[in-house]
């Protein structure tokens, strides 16, 4: 046995799955879900979609257009799956991956490319797309939604938060912090842990002994495991903890068991780290491609369908190429901005400092 022997595509399944690779519908006795072949549709849309803005900007960061891009490739069914499980009231606490849920959340995605290409600090307001500005700070967004749920909680409303983290971040003080004050407080809150598999060059086994979902019981709550490249399971599990949650039945983690098929970033060569042989076995248990087998399969959609979806897919691709290289620079002084709600006299101070030394450029 490898070192890595348990991990990835050879891992035990111990996970709720709906939907097999192969693209057969699977019962469960806790979590099935009925889906309209319109809704199954819409998904497959999602998914293709949110692919296609993802493959743009790793293209755009070729390019120089962008200073960096985390992608999301292969996690598209856990991100789009647990987003579609959102109701418009509940509010989601992303990482720097979260492209999907932002799509969910109805963010545009040049916004997202902006943030990576350095013009602005997302540019969204989280509080009209109940998204909030992406973290890079491992971890630290768990307790920004407990804080949030235990608000919830205290206006007496019936929504619920949902935070994203990866499988590094389960090692951070402050995402074992968040599971206290969500456990003890019995908060509103679902911890969504996209495992896959790798904290840029750090495998699994580096951060737990046992499956993370494991982890909850400790804290007193309960964990659950869904594949994460099955948008049908992961939109059940989610949707099932999000009303636990509203309901005061307190936090649920969610191991999304998932994995990375891309690099951690565009600064990240993962085959100095990496087999080629794990990436071509989590390649068999793609997230869309299960999703269109289910489609063909089952007679839900026709070639006519899948046209439009990859015709669509060309067209927003080239929208965000286009929109995303008409980006206006920002003002040097904007830098200053948003710090703070209000004024502030020392970063007036600095502003000042700043915009007097670049005048000292100019003849
Ligand atoms: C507090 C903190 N420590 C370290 C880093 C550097 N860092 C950026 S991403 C990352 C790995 C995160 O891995 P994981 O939680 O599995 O998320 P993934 O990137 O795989 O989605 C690290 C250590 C950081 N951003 N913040
Ligand atoms: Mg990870």
């Amino acid at each position: 046995m490898t070192a890595h022997a348990p991990r990835g595509a050879d891992a035990p399944p111990e996970l709720v799955q709906l939907l097999t690779p192969e693209g057969e519908r699977v019962e469960h006795p806790d979590y099935d879900i009925e889906l309209t072949a319109e809704e199954v549709r819409s998904l497959y849309r999602d998914l293709v979609l949110v692919r296609r803005i993802d493959l743009e900007a790793v293209a755009l960061q070729r390019q120089g257009e962008l200073g960096l891009w985390a992608s999301l490739l292969g996690q598209e069914a856990a991100q789009v799956g647990s987003g579609r499980a959102l109701t418009g009231a509940d509010m989601a606490f992303p990482t720097y991956r979260e492209h999907g849920v932002a799509w969910c959340r109805d963010v545009d995605p040049v916004n997202l490319l902006a943030l990576f290409r350095g013009v602005n600090n997302g540019g969204w307001n989280p509080a009209e797309h109940n998204f909030h500005l992406y973290t890079i700070v491992i971890g630290s967004q768990t307790l920004h939604a407990v804080g949030y749920a235990m608000g919830i909680q205290r206006d007496g409303g019936d929504s619920a938060a949902i935070v994203y983290f990866g499988d590094g971040a389960t090692s951070q003080g402050d995402v074992n912090e968040s599971f206290i004050w969500a456990s003890v407080f019995n908060a509103p809150v679902v911890f969504f842990c996209q495992n896959n598999q790798w904290a840029i060059s750090e495998p699994l086994e580096k951060q737990s002994k046992i499956p993370l979902y494991k982890r909850a019981s400790g804290f007193g709550f309960p964990g659950i495991r869904v594949d994460g490249n099955d948008v049908f399971a992961c939109l059940a599990v989610t949707r099932a903890a999000l009303r636990n949650a509203r309901e005061g039945q307190g936090p649920t983690l969610i191991e999304a068991f998932t994995y990375r098929m891309g690099a951690h970033t565009t600064s990240d060569d993962p085959t100095r780290y990496r087999l080629a042989n794990e990436l071509e076995a989590w390649k068999l248990k793609d997230p869309i491609e299960r999703v269109k087998a289910y489609l063909f399969k089952n007679e839900l959609a026709d070639q006519e369908f899948f046209e439009k979806v990859d015709a669509e897919a060309d067209a927003l691709g080239k929208d965000v190429r286009d929109r995303c290289l008409a980006l206006p620079d920002p003002p040097p002084g904007a830098i200053f901005d948003h710090v703070y709600a209000g004024a502030h006299a020392l970063l007036d101070e600095e502003r000042e400092q700043y915009l007097t030394y670049l005048a000292g450029f100019e003849r």
